[in-house]
């Protein structure tokens, strides 16, 4: 029977919860604090150092951590604001029962747990095993990535569990694991700072990792060249040396034909490449047809323009490459990847200061998120599920019979179609809000209500989690202790501030918790540290090992980076440092790479671009950042960034509302008329909900090796409309517009 979403009061839906609840001076009055704690920001995968003032178990403010190194004291306005979280009004405080014709009812820890644990037994009696799935996060510490890991193969006996990185940096990942057989950032960052020339590929730099921005400019003092390629002019794009406005979709034209005319020119390392790789010969044959001419048809830029890109890379003393998703999020998204990545590896500039690459991991814990074997197709140490060695050596470290750990689960979005499909009957989740970040909500929202059970663990009431039947109220990172893993591969120590508040519990007790109540005896750990040092055994000998890492060691060393395979060992910030790759030949692998179209391209119906992505003060699906009111105040709403051209066309102004709208659904939101945006192209920021929220359009296509949704490019008609109506009617279930 479909479960109608238990509605909050309408105004706080669709402006963002309690927007107006920051008192002057913050949640409490502020005053001397009892302590100091450096510890890391919560947000996203620069994983900054800070410090947090502490008064009556309560976060009352922070102070810059000047001597940590990534950052050196600064923060971005999401780093100064996310202080004030934790006494929020909208925390969640008890755990909650859906209740037929009440909405959601507090109840005790006893029951929501025993209700959860009955619920996934009568489901997996009734189905199956696998017809009961998780979906985790990149938000969570390493300790709980690896724990919801574990619990999913020991205590639930499911195959069916994967993270919301599956969103995020999947795509890299696989493409890195194809060409140099790991997947980690090849370099520290305080290599980009001896870098000459620096490609940005599809990397809003300045709004998504701001603290990369001051790498690039610092690299700029000292004579870098920049290019950026982006669909729109982005902050850094502005002062670029080069910026290409490729058209969404059309990167593989740029790389190729810059690789295409640095073969003309004679710009290859080809000693390099006959000492440390294999496969170049079919790229070399594939590239060729990619003249200047026909690569800018497929980028939908002038030919001078990959000319000039070509011979700002291929001559250069030194480079770096930086993508994020822009390149990553599409059904092409490792192709798009693979093509970047070799334009580093024909050049041979790799595993120095100066010379590299790097994926600009997006998630608090990107990085660890995707080592501890939370994905569907991963056991802990970024090891293969599929490998009988592999798995082995986990069942020993868990205790258990090798044969019991499930095979390979379902992807995320792959899970969504299960649940429409009636395999998949039951959901666990923690630390995702699918209803906002996964493309074609419509969809989404059908799959939440046809399951017969789903339990989100949430410290607010997600748009998701309004779905569910039992809520069960989870943690910040400032209340619980744990590592994560930081955009460079440095692993580091997130400290305790405060406790939980109310009933609240820390995540990893709740999970533990659960497994216990499963009937298994595995999760006994009397602290986080517990669950770090097993960790630490699960991963060593693998890719990912943290074998070598300790949380002392990281408090004396500001982070230790992987690979760490001994206590002694001083760790790994830059790989491939002697020209060894992961691969057992220990080369880098090349593989020639095509442009194709995207799964939907315009068309005469749906004539325009549509892509999506952030803003600088609002934090992925906003379950957060929606909550704190100063943040909200940069930016109350979301908005469709459009071209003067195409706006005249259109016949709309600025601040005039448009209906975008694609074949899966429609998102009423003010224009920005702006240049900095190509004229074929319309750009959305997804961090909203309801009516306002980018995913109502976006396509579930996802990229067939690493599953990631094409975020960047769908089809769309614009045309200017009337104000929204009232926000009440909005909501109105019959409007469709509770979510
Ligand atoms: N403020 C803020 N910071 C964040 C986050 C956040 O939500 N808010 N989230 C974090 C996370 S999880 C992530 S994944 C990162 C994301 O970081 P980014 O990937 O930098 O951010 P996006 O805005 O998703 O997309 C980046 C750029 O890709 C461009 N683009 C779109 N299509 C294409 C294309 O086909 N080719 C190219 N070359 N570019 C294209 C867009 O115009 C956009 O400027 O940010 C992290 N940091
Ligand atoms: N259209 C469009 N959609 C996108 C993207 C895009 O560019 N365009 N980007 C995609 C990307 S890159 C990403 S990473 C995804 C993000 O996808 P989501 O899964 O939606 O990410 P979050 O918003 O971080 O959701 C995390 C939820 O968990 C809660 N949470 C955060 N930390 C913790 C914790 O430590 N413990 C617990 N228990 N809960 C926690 C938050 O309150 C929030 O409700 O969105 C994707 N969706
Ligand atoms: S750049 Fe990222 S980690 Fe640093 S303060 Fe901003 S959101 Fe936090
Ligand atoms: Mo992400």
């Amino acid at each position: 029977m479909a479960k109608i979403p238990i509605p909050i009061p309408a105004l706080v839906d669709r402006f963002g919860p309690h927007l107006n609840t920051e008192p002057p001076g913050g949640w409490t009055t502020a005053g001397e604090p009892d302590r100091v704690v450096k510890t890391h920001c919560c947000f996203c995968g620069q994983q900054c150092g800070i410090q947090l003032k502490v008064k009556d178990n309560q976060v009352i403010g922070f102070e810059p951590w000047e001597d940590f190194p990534f950052n050196r004291g600064k923060l971005c306005p999401k780093g100064v604001k996310r202080y004030l979280q934790g006494a929020h009004p909208d925390r969640l405080m008890d755990p909650l029962e859906r209740v037929d014709g009440e909405g959601f009812v507090p109840t005790t820890w006893d029951n929501a747990l025993d209700r959860t644990a009955s619920e996934i037994r009568r489901i997996q009696q009734q189905y199956g095993p696998d017809a009961f799935a998780m979906l985790s996060g990149a938000s969570l510490t390493n300790e709980k990535a690896y724990l919801m890991g574990k619990f999913a193969r020991v205590a639930v006996r499911s195959a069916n569990i994967d993270y919301n990185g599956r969103l995020c940096m999947v795509s890299a990942a696989a493409a890195s694991k194809k060409i140099f057989g790991v997947d980690r950032a090849a370099n520290p960052w305080e290599d980009i700072l001896h870098a000459k020339v620096i490609l940005v590929a599809g990397a809003n730099v300045a709004e998504c990792a701001p603290i990369t921005t001051h790498y690039l400019w610092e690299a700029r003092e000292r004579g870098a060249k920049i290019i950026v390629l982006d669909p729109r002019m982005t902050p850094v794009g502005r002062t670029a040396d080069l910026y290409i406005p490729v058209r969404s979709g059309g990167d593989i034209g740029i790389f190729n034909g810059m690789l295409q005319v640095m073969i003309e020119r004679g710009w290859i390392d080809r000693a390099f490449i006959s000492g440390h790789t294999t496969g170049w010969e079919k790229v070399e044959e594939t590239v060729r047809r990619y003249t200047p001419e026909f690569a800018a048809k497929i980028a939908g830029v002038p030919a001078e323009m990959i000319i000039k890109a070509a011979e700002m890379w291929g001559p250069a003393a030194t480079s770096f490459l930086l993508h994020a998703r822009g390149i990553e999020h599409h059904s092409k998204g490792v192709d798009n990847c693979m093509a970047a990545i070799q334009l580093v590896l024909a050049t041979g500039r790799i595993g120095r200061a100066g010379c590299g690459y790097a994926m600009i991991t997006g998630q608090g814990n990107g990085q660890g998120g995707r080592e501890q074997g939370q994905k569907a197709d991963q056991l802990p140490g970024a090891r293969d599920i599929e490998n009988p060695e592999h798995r082995a050596h986990i069942a020993r470290v868990w205790g258990v019979e090798e044969p019991s750990i499930p095979r390979k689960g379902l992807s995320n979005y792959e899970i969504i179609h299960a649940i429409h499909e009636g395999k998949i009957k039951g959901l666990l989740s923690i630390c995702c809000n699918p209803m906002i970040s996964l493309p074609d909500s419509a969809y989404v929202r059908a799959a939440l209500e046809k399951l017969e059970f789903y339990a989100v663990v949430d410290f607010f009431l997600s748009e998701s989690a309004r779905h569910a039947d039992i809520v069960l109220p989870g943690s910040l990172m400032e209340e619980d202790e744990g590592t994560t893993t930081n955009v460079e591969g440095r692993v580091i120590h997130h400290k305790k501030a405060v406790d939980p508040p109310g009933n609240a519990r820390v995540d990893w007790q709740i999970i533990c918790d659960l497994a216990r109540r499963l009937g298994s005896d595995k999760f006994e750990y009397r602290s986080p540290r517990e669950i770090f040092d097993e960790l630490r055994r699960a991963s060593q000998g693998g890719v990912a090992d943290y074998f070598g890492i300790t949380w002392e060691r990281i408090d004396r060393e500001y982070g230790v980076s992987w690979p760490c395979p001994a206590p002694d060992h001083p760790g790994t910030p830059r790989l491939y440092q002697n020209g060894r790759f992961f691969h057992a030949d220990g080369k880098a692998h090349f593989h020639p790479i095509e442009w194709r179209p995207a799964a939907e391209e315009p068309d005469a119906e749906y004539p325009i671009v549509l892509t999506t992505g952030r803003v600088v003060s609002h934090f992925l699906s906003g379950n957060q950042t929606r909550r704190i009111a100063g943040l909200m105040k940069q930016e109350p709403e979301p908005f469709c960034e459009i071209h003067p051209r195409l706006a005249g066309t259109l016949g709309v102004a600025e601040g005039d509302f448009v209906k975008v709208e694609s074949r899966r659904g429609a998102v009423t939101v003010k224009a920005r008329v702006v240049k900095t945006i190509r004229p074929d192209t319309v750009f959305i920021p997804y961090h909203w909900p309801s009516d306002r929220a980018a995913n109502r359009c976006t396509i579930g296509a996802l990229d067939p090796i690493s599953k990631i949704p094409e975020y960047k490019i769908c089809a769309v008609r614009v045309m200017k409309t009337a104000r929204p109506v009232d926000a009440l009617a909005m909501l109105s279930p019959a409007a469709g517009g509770v979510e």
